[in-house]
């Protein structure tokens, strides 16, 4: 009996190993070439807030508030010097020429909502 439980503990943890590298690969959305990304800004989060790029290309960020929260109106992107307003409803686009690679974030203004996007 006692193995049994143990057994079953066991698999329940390789389970939620799974289920957690599953999950935080999936957060990560890589983009080929110089398509467009949409990103929503809803319930505190921007979806997707891990961005894959590659080197070379140029990135269209769309963004699409539909946030009522006046910490959403702007995002910041820190190491561009870079802020895009985002009014209620519409969506706005960046447009960012060919980054050097690593990893660049944006966030609101007071950083409780955030993101990165990565240049590899
Ligand atoms: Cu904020």
């Amino acid at each position: 009996m006692m193995s049994f439980i143990v057994n079953l503990l066991a698999l329940a943890l390789m389970g939620f190993i799974v289920w957690w590298f599953w999950v935080s690969r999936a957060k990560v959305q890589q983009v080929k070439g110089s398509e467009p990304i949409e990103i929503i800004v809803k319930d505190g989060v921007y979806a997707p807030s891990n961005i894959e790029v590659a080197q070379g290309a140029r990135v269209t960020l769309n963004f699409t508030r539909l946030d009522p929260g006046p910490c959403a109106e702007k995002v910041v992107f820190s190491e561009l010097g870079t802020t895009l307003d985002l009014p209620l409803g519409e969506r706005q686009t960046l447009v960012l020429e060919p980054l050097t690679p690593g990893e660049y974030h944006f966030s609101c203004q007071m950083q409780m909502y955030r993101g990165s996007l990565i240049v590899k």
